[in-house]
């Protein structure tokens, strides 16, 4: 769809409405980790959109606290207005940057998926928190052998031999699947060991991580343990 625009000069131009998205200001808040953050920079290294990373200590999480709008993080701000929960970032930029779906019912099946692999992440939260040390060992084993095979044997299925989730095109659930994917090294399993038995799961992950731009944003990305 086209809108009409001014350029710096007050000029009227032609801008698209994702060339606009481009153009807005966009300020990602979280700490200095991959966590619940790396899908949005994986969307924005996607779209090939620059932003600023703000990545704070815990330290200065007392501080930032009260000014993120559900008191947590990660938070976006886009031209100065703060939106929070990361699974509304990720689905606002992507709608922006043409990685959603091009209809309302398509738009369904992409968060579908995507509500799917965030399990991957959620999922793992107890044993994430759990402090006897005992306990989380056990958590982490449940995790690994009971709780995340059967989300990924049906994220394969759903994938089938696709290139991407939803056929030819990246949407945003695919680089959701790496980021989240990655995560599970948390739970002392590997990523080839998690996806042992998920040879299209497997294929996703290797084609995600060639795309041009997140190969790059995986090369320059600060290393972070998770
Ligand atoms: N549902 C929220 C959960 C956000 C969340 O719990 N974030 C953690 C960091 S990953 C946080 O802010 N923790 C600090 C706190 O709750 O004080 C989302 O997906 O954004």
């Amino acid at each position: 769809m086209e809108v009409s625009g001014r350029n710096g000069n007050g000029a009227h131009e032609r801008i698209s409405e994702l060339e606009r998205a481009r153009r807005r200001s966009y300020k990602l808040w979280y700490f200095d980790l991959r966590g619940r953050a790396e899908t949005i920079r994986l969307i924005f290294a996607q779209a090939g959109v620059e932003y600023e990373d703000v990545r704070f200590s815990p330290k200065d999480w007392p501080e930032i606290k009260p000014k993120m709008p559900w008191h947590t993080v990660p938070v976006l701000e886009i031209d100065g207005k703060m939106v929070g929960q990361s699974g509304t970032i990720c689905r606002y930029l992507a709608a922006q940057f043409g990685l959603a779906g091009t209809n309302d019912f398509d738009r369904a099946i992409v968060d579908s998926i995507g509500e799917s692999i965030t399990d991957i992440r959620e999922k793992y939260s107890t044993a994430f928190s759990e402090s006897d040390e005992s306990r989380k060992a056990e958590l982490k084993k449940i995790y690994r052998e009971k709780t995340l095979p059967p989300i990924l044997n049906v994220l394969d299925k759903v994938l089938g031999e696709k290139p991407f989730f939803v056929g030819e095109e990246v949407t945003w659930p695919d680089l959701h699947f790496y980021a989240c994917l990655e995560l599970v090294q948390v739970a002392e399993c590997s990523i080839e060991e998690a996806l042992s038995d998920n040879p299209n799961l497997i294929s996703l992950f290797n084609r995600v991580k060639q795309l041009p731009n997140v190969a790059s944003w995986l090369e320059r990305r600060p290393e972070t343990k998770f």
